[in-house]
């Protein structure tokens, strides 16, 4: 099944649907998407990032979730699937798939699906309209990054006593540059936009084209991936790197979120996460930046196309911050439903005239 997920879209499949072994469900995933083609012409893939995921689902053997949800990236102009990070849009699209295959029943009114996310092992509660056994897509639940409404899927998440801060500290410097290491369900590496001599307001394509910041940018990664625990992260997606500067349309933050090589035309869910719980970290980077509400949990993420709006509470009175609870609102479709054609495995050798 063909999903929006929030501002992202992806193939949906039932785990039983693909191979068992990952090394033969990620070739055939390849030739389902047409990667490793930058225009990804041959397959379902967008030729984008964004466009270009998988989520595999299947019945939980975990007495806390209805479902497991694994989440694969499949790379564009790349052979590569990876399972390394998790993603919160797709994961908006995972209950009302989960319902339109028979894995969970549906609510008279609506449904709450518990959700064990694979890749980080974290759970997660989306909760969408459901009427005559399905689910419902139209509303009117506007999100930033997708036009028009759609039903409301609302994601709660808590992380138990995971650590926020990978690092063990509020602040880091690496490769000269202070930055914040946050992990609420996506490792990402908070920058003052001002710390590398940008404003945060340019366009996504401006600064994907910015030659030095890019070179900084792999870095200050390559030098944070290392101290997050994270080992070589010159070949993977995480940890995601959000250049961060004050709000510009009465929010919390402006961002500019590297995923990690694109800038990300929005911002990921998980991404926002991490993001906010990180600007509520004492002595952080995001303190100076962001302007954080007097009171409630309710915060702001803007980005390029718009905002995000999450709840985020974290705990700051133990011996390590935690991030107790997280809820954000997005939007799913479903686009459509069939059988997938993938390239065959070996291409036929072409005479040319
Ligand atoms: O952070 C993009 C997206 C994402 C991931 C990325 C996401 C998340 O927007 O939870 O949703 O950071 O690669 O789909």
């Amino acid at each position: 099944m063909l999903m929006r997920g929030g501002t992202s879209k992806g193939a949906y499949f039932l785990a039983e649907d693909l191979p068992a072994d990952p090394v033969a469900r990620d070739e055939l995933l390849l030739r389902v998407m047409g990667s490793p083609d930058p225009r990804q012409i041959d397959g379902l893939g967008g030729a984008h990032p964004l466009t270009s995921k998988v989520a595999v689902v299947s019945r939980s053997a975990d007495e806390q979730a209805d479902v497991d949800y694994l989440f694969l990236q499949v790379g564009v102009d790349q052979t590569q699937v990876s399972d390394r990070q998790n993603c919160g849009n797709l994961l908006a699209g995972v209950g009302p798939f989960a319902v339109e295959r028979g894995l969970v029943a549906a609510g008279e009114e609506s449904t709450s699906v518990r959700i064990r996310m694979v890749n980080s092992g974290d759970h997660a509660t989306a909760t969408f309209p459901t009427e005559g056994g399905r689910p419902v897509y139209a509303g009117t639940t506007e999100i930033s990054g997708v036009p028009g409404g759609a039903a409301a899927v609302t994601i709660g998440f808590g992380r138990g006593s995971a650590p926020l801060l990978p690092t063990g500290r509020t602040r880091d410097t690496v490769a000269g540059t202070p930055v914040t290491c946050a992990d609420n369900g996506m490792p990402t590496v908070l920058i003052a936009a001002s710390a590398l001599d940008v404003t945060g307001y340019e366009d996504p394509g401006e600064l994907e084209e910015h030659v030095t910041l890019k070179e900084r940018l792999h870095d200050i990664r390559l030098a944070a991936g290392k101290l997050m625990g994270l080992g070589d992260v010159s070949a993977t997606t995480v940890p995601k790197v959000s250049l961060i500067a004050p709000p510009a349309h009465g929010g919390t933050v402006m961002t500019r979120t590297f995923i990690p090589v694109r800038c990300h035309t929005a911002i990921g869910v998980l991404g926002a996460a991490s993001v906010a719980a990180g600007l509520r970290v004492d002595g952080g980077v995001g303190r100076s930046v962001a302007r954080l509400p007097d009171q409630g949990d309710a915060l702001r993420i803007e980005h390029p196309t718009g905002f995000l709006d999450i709840e985020s509470v974290i705990d700051s009175n133990g011996p390590i911050p935690v991030a107790h609870r997280t809820a954000v609102v997005r939007t799913a479709r479903k686009i459509f439903d069939g059988t997938v054609f993938p390239r065959p495995a070996v291409t036929p050798a072409v005479r040319s005239r």
